[in-house]
């Protein structure tokens, strides 16, 4: 069986019993579809870097993780908004503040959105971006460490779907809200007044441009409906942004079947420009609200969170020109804008037809007036005047579109399961390829910026049924990637992913590889409890607190024999690996600790607390293999009971504890 296209499948998954079009459908003649030469263009021979950097999304695992291109090799997984005791994420006590919200710790998010840091809408390789679903957070990685840098809630939005994504010079991130919220002081409102008082907000988020520092600028108070995605207008479009937007019924129930009432929804038009320029002039107002700004510092290796009370709400009635909707069929999803900013694509996952916008149409028909009446107050635009065209039969369940840099779109067929190539300018369907199964976002490197890259198109699909050995109920989701540069696609490797991968992005490897940090210099920790040299390891009581300032340097604890701790005291364990090579962290781990273990940096301090809750004598070890005595890096800790008079006193290389440590100046450890 070797039809490919889209009829015979369509008809052939409408006949499978038991297989409803939401699930998607399966297309047939899998093994086929790989030519003969794939296996060579996706070898990166063995101590060979890969070409591309890939982050991909995790889903519901709350992580990023990196995967090299074309290999599909996976390199790291970020935590992000999770916790991960590989790393000690949200175990050590500097960790904790990042997972800090006005909620209090929250170890879990759902992560779908990436977004590469851009410079003039080009790929800086600076910081990666990514939001938080659940409770409504963006975060900025660091791609120097590959490490959480920065993470900020964002009041008044529920489902921090349409995020995050990013102006041309990164001077905003912009989040916009699934779920429409009761906002302001009147919040516990019946459900069903939806209507009257539930609200969306769209947040422009500042980013500073030499840190990256986040702060929320303003948020503009929107009509009642649900934000799915968003893209920021460039070139031609510059200073503008758009958001695709469901259930323009305002439903509050059964969405499925109340929000796919209308025949079209909307996308959101913003001008950011003018909205910045409203703020700037005091035409937003001030709202009281409660979000946690958690700030990771690198000198210190600790995080800090701030609780923020204020942020600045524009209304669109008192904003004139800022806000416009143009009808969009049939409840959007992906909204992307092509390299050259002129077309905007939105993707109805229920519609026949994409429709492509022209930016230029977009502000003849504003300034002509060409209204279609207003929503809620805000002008809408007809839906002619600002269209391009539309790609006639592309197939079903249109998702998300990203571009080759070469006049070319691809789009996501979430129900035919297929990528569909076609021409921005005549809208005609170029080529079509099968995905296993159900494919969500794509990714082109470069694919969002003014000048993507091409070459590959990687997929990222719901369902793999049958694509790898079974691994019980839950089965591995899936990547694939195609060569893009022909006229036709081609497949050339599955590969598996971390999570459920919604959006990802691709960026050359040299514009990582040149930034990467190896150590962090232990001259330059600031961490108040760094032990910055075996003879500054000690141990010292604080009431019912033990703060153990130990190091780690192969291969050996200083110090590895402590004594005088109690059942029942806060013992800390402040580890600061000493070693200043790149490639040699070492961990720690003690036996009963209902923690997980520290996996410490070179030159950098993390800190380990741990309630015992029985005397005894309890092992310690290092958990990462440094060196050929690593299994020697060990050490035990003496938890003697309440009331007990053993005194503190701790040692290294000693055979009876001594009672204090003398101080001294810092060592250089070179
Ligand atoms: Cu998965 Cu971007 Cu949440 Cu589409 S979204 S697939
Ligand atoms: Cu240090 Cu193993």
């Amino acid at each position: 069986m070797t039809q490919l296209f889209p009829k015979p499948l369509v008809i052939a998954c409408l006949t499978v019993v038991g297989f409803s079009i939401t699930q998607g459908c399966k297309p047939r003649g899998a093994e086929s579809a790989v030519s003969g030469d794939a296996a060579s263009k996706v070898y990166v021979a063995p101590g060979k870097y890969d070409e591309f950097y890939n982050f991909v999304s995790g889903g519901f695992s709350g992580q990023m993780s990196v995967y090299g291109i074309p290999s599909g090799r996976l390199f790291r997984v970020i935590p992000v908004f999770s916790v991960d005791p590989e790393k000690g994420y949200g175990y050590s006590e500097e960790s904790k503040p990042m997972l800090n919200t006005s909620h209090g710790f929250i170890p879990w998010d759902d992560l779908h959105h990436i977004a590469l840091s851009t410079t003039n809408s080009e790929h800086d390789g600076r910081w990666v971006f990514g939001n938080g679903n659940n409770t409504p957070r963006i975060a900025r990685v660091d791609l120097k460490t590959f490490r959480t840098a920065e993470i900020i809630e964002i009041p008044n939005s529920a489902g921090n779907h349409s995020s995050p994504f990013l102006t041309e010079n990164t001077e905003y991130v912009v989040a916009g809200t699934r779920f429409s919220v009761p906002i302001g002081d009147k919040l516990d409102v019946p459900i069903n007044t939806y209507k009257e008082n539930f609200k969306g907000t769209v947040s422009f988020i500042g980013v500073d441009k030499t840190t990256g520092r986040m702060s929320i600028a303003f948020q503009i108070l929107t009509p009642g409906i649900n934000f799915d995605l968003a893209r920021a207008g460039k070139g031609k479009s510059s200073g503008w942004f758009f958001f695709s937007c469901y259930n323009s019924e305002k439903a509050n129930t059964l969405l499925e079947v109340n929000a796919s009432q209308k025949d079209k929804d909307f996308i959101m038009a913003v001008n950011w420009k003018k909205a910045e320029e409203y703020a700037k002039a005091g035409k937003g107002v001030k709202k009281p609200v409660r979000y946690a700004h958690n700030v990771y510092d690198e000198s210190t290796h600790s995080a800090t969170s701030t609780m923020e009370t204020e942020v600045l709400v524009l209304d669109p009635k008192d904003c004139p020109d800022m806000v416009y909707f143009m009808p969009c069929p049939k409840s959007p999803h992906g909204c992307d804008t092509d390299p050259t900013g002129e077309y905007i694509v939105g993707s109805g996952k229920l519609a026949a037809t994409i429709p492509v916008f022209s930016f230029t149409k977009i502000q003849n028909a504003i300034a002509a007036k060409d209204y279609d009446g207003t929503f809620d107050g805000i002008p809408v635009l007809k839906y002619e005047s600002v269209l391009h065209g539309e790609v006639q039969k592309p197939g079903l369940g249109p998702l998300h579109t990203e571009f080759d840099g070469k006049g070319n779109a691809y789009t996501s067929f979430f129900v035919s399961s297929e990528v569909v190539k076609w021409s921005v300018k005549d809208l005609k369907v170029l080529d079509r390829v099968p995905t296993y199964y159900s494919v969500g976002h794509l990714s082109i490197p470069g694919g969002p910026t003014k000048n993507p890259h091409g070459k590959y198109l990687i997929a990222y699909n719901k369902i793999t049924k049958d694509r790898y050995l079974p691994t019980g109920p839950e089965l591995a989701q899936s990547a694939q990637l195609y060569d893009i540069t022909g006229e036709k696609m081609k497949l050339l490797l599955d590969f598996p992913t971390i999570g459920e991968p919604h959006y990802a992005e691709a960026i050359p490897a040299s514009l990582i590889i040149k930034n990467s940090q190896k150590i962090y210099k232990i001259e330059e920790n600031k961490n108040p409890n760094a032990a910055l040299g075996d003879n500054h390891a000690r141990v010292e009581r604080k009431g019912n607190e033990v703060h153990v300032y130990m190091t780690s340097i192969r291969s050996h604890f200083t110090p590895d024999n402590i004594e005088g701790a109690k059942v029942g005291d806060n013992i800390y364990f402040h580890v600061t690996n000493l070693e200043q090579d790149w490639d040699v962290p070492h961990g720690f781990a003690v036996k009963g600790a209902n923690n997980a273990e520290l996996l410490i940096m070179p030159g950098e301090t993390q800190t380990l607390k741990w309630v015992p809750e029985k005397a005894g004598v309890y092992p310690m070890y290092c958990t990462d293999f440094c060196s050929a005595l690593h299994q020697e890096m060990q050490g035990y800790i003496r938890v003697s009971a309440v009331g007990s008079n053993v005194p503190i006193s701790f040692s290294t290389g000693k055979t009876a504890p001594i009672a204090a440590a003398t101080e001294s100046a810092p060592v250089k450890t070179e």
